[in-house]
């Protein structure tokens, strides 16, 4: 058998996403994501212009071998573009074989690891009112996890904290803007950032959710590349009093060895990834242990055959998986990350942002949750089937995240 078609599926059902379907020559459909937020079209038009062809009269089930010949045979390697449309090919095959077998993809991974994969959500607040009312809403759902993210004062608005939601309601990141016209947006919004107010700030807050919410609940933070290595280092030792699971992306991620001097201040677990795409990004951080917990998402980093890989290398230094899960990843994506998950030995725990209602009802997902905790599901393949019908009636829309400055108008990371 062979492969006939791969088409690549550009749709906005909530958000936008960008969809590979590749059909062998008995009918068998696999699916993959290779949505990479605010540099969509990018993605599509690598695959569509420079991948797809190559793939027609392929075997399926060579999934590595069309990995590598991807890789290496492109002779340009790694970046989030390339590494986003492989991604997208190795899951639609992954999907395709574990689908003709009639087996969940986890089994084709070596089988489950537990029966149920923890993860944390997203609270935030512009002040503390609104934050405990968002967390307390998650615990009542029986989250046992949840990201803590506040507005800072002096600041109109902070990336990651809600600022359209009531207290309490879920955020989705950065969907579509629209300019004041109702046009689709063709720049970012901008942001105004101050890390000394920041710094200030943030363990105040830890300190009352600790004394309202107790020890036990689980606390994670995002500092979004934000910091400079000593501030991130300050921030990290600022904040061992209230137990975190992990400090997430605190310096920007392209310095790996920045790690090294926050690792020297302080015992507070370290997270980072999001915006990593090969384990190359990775091989300070993980063979000198600098970081307790990898974050990228099968989507940015080269699909399920170099996840696996990248886990498996972690394993080896005792660094967990905290897999990213943001509503940017399609379910396609996330279902791939909670295969690996549920079929590695070094799980850590998988970020959880629900998609919204239209986006589930176009990609029809058979991973469900239940009090704190996400289940696969037993469908064969990955489980989730795209409604194309439902997904054409939903076209691109340019959508961007958002730029940060400083007061002065500097252009600063985040
Ligand atoms: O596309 C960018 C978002 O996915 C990212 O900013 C979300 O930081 C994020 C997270 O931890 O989920
Ligand atoms: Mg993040």
């Amino acid at each position: 058998m062979s492969i006939s078609t791969a088409d690549v599926i550009i749709a906005s059902p909530g958000r936008n996403f960008v969809t590979l379907k590749i059909v062998t020559s008995d009918g068998v459909v696999g699916w993959g994501d290779a949505t990479l937020n605010g540099r969509e079209l990018a993605a599509a038009s690598y695959l569509r212009d420079h991948v797809a062809s190559t793939l027609i009269g392929r075997d399926e089930d060579r999934i590595e071998d069309t990995w590598q010949y991807l890789y290496r045979g492109a002779y340009w390697r790694r970046g989030p573009v390339t590494m986003a449309a492989i991604a997208a090919v190795d899951m639609a095959l992954w999907d395709i074989k574990a689908k003709k077998l009639g087996i969940p993809l986890y089994q084709l991974l070596g089988g489950a690891s537990r029966d149920k994969l923890r993860v944390y959500a997203h609270a935030s607040g512009n002040d503390y009112a609104a934050l405990s009312q968002a967390i307390r809403g998650y615990v009542d759902e029986g989250y046992t996890a949840v990201r803590i993210q506040t507005g800072v004062p002096g600041l109109d608005s902070v990336y990651g904290v809600s600022a359209t939601a009531k207290p309490g309601e879920k955020y989705d990141y950065e969907p579509a803007h629209r300019a004041a016209d109702g046009s689709a947006a063709t720049r970012p919004v901008e942001e105004d950032w101050d890390t000394p107010a920041y710094l200030r700030h943030v363990p105040s807050i830890f300190e009352k959710v600790r004394e309202e919410f107790g020890p036990e609940l689980r606390l994670l933070h995002d500092g979004h590349h934000r910091m400079s290595p000593i501030e991130a280092a300050r921030l990290a030792k600022s904040l061992e009093p209230y137990d975190l699971l992990w400090l997430e992306d605190a310096t920007p991620g392209e310095d790996q060895e920045a790690f090294r001097l926050i690792r020297q201040h302080s015992t507070t677990p370290l997270a980072t990834g999001e915006v990593f795409n090969s384990v190359y990004d990775y091989q300070t951080l993980i063979t000198e242990r600098l970081i307790d917990y990898v974050r990228s998402a099968p989507t940015h980093t080269g699909g399920i055959t170099a996840m696996k890989k990248l886990l498996d290398f972690a394993d080896i230094y005792g660094i967990r998986s905290g897999l990213h899960g943001p509503t940017d990843v399609s379910p396609i994506g996330m279902a791939a990350a909670l295969h690996i998950d549920l079929a590695i030995h070094n799980f850590g725990i998988q970020e959880y942002m629900p998609h919204s209602d239209l986006t589930l009802e176009t990609f029809r997902t058979s991973y469900t949750f239940n009090r704190g905790f996400l289940y696969p599901g037993d469908n064969p393949g990955l489980g989730v089937e795209l409604d194309e019908e439902l997904a054409g009636r939903h076209p691109y829309t340019a959508a961007y995240l958002p730029v940060n400055r400083l007061l002065d108008g500097t252009v600063h990371d985040w």
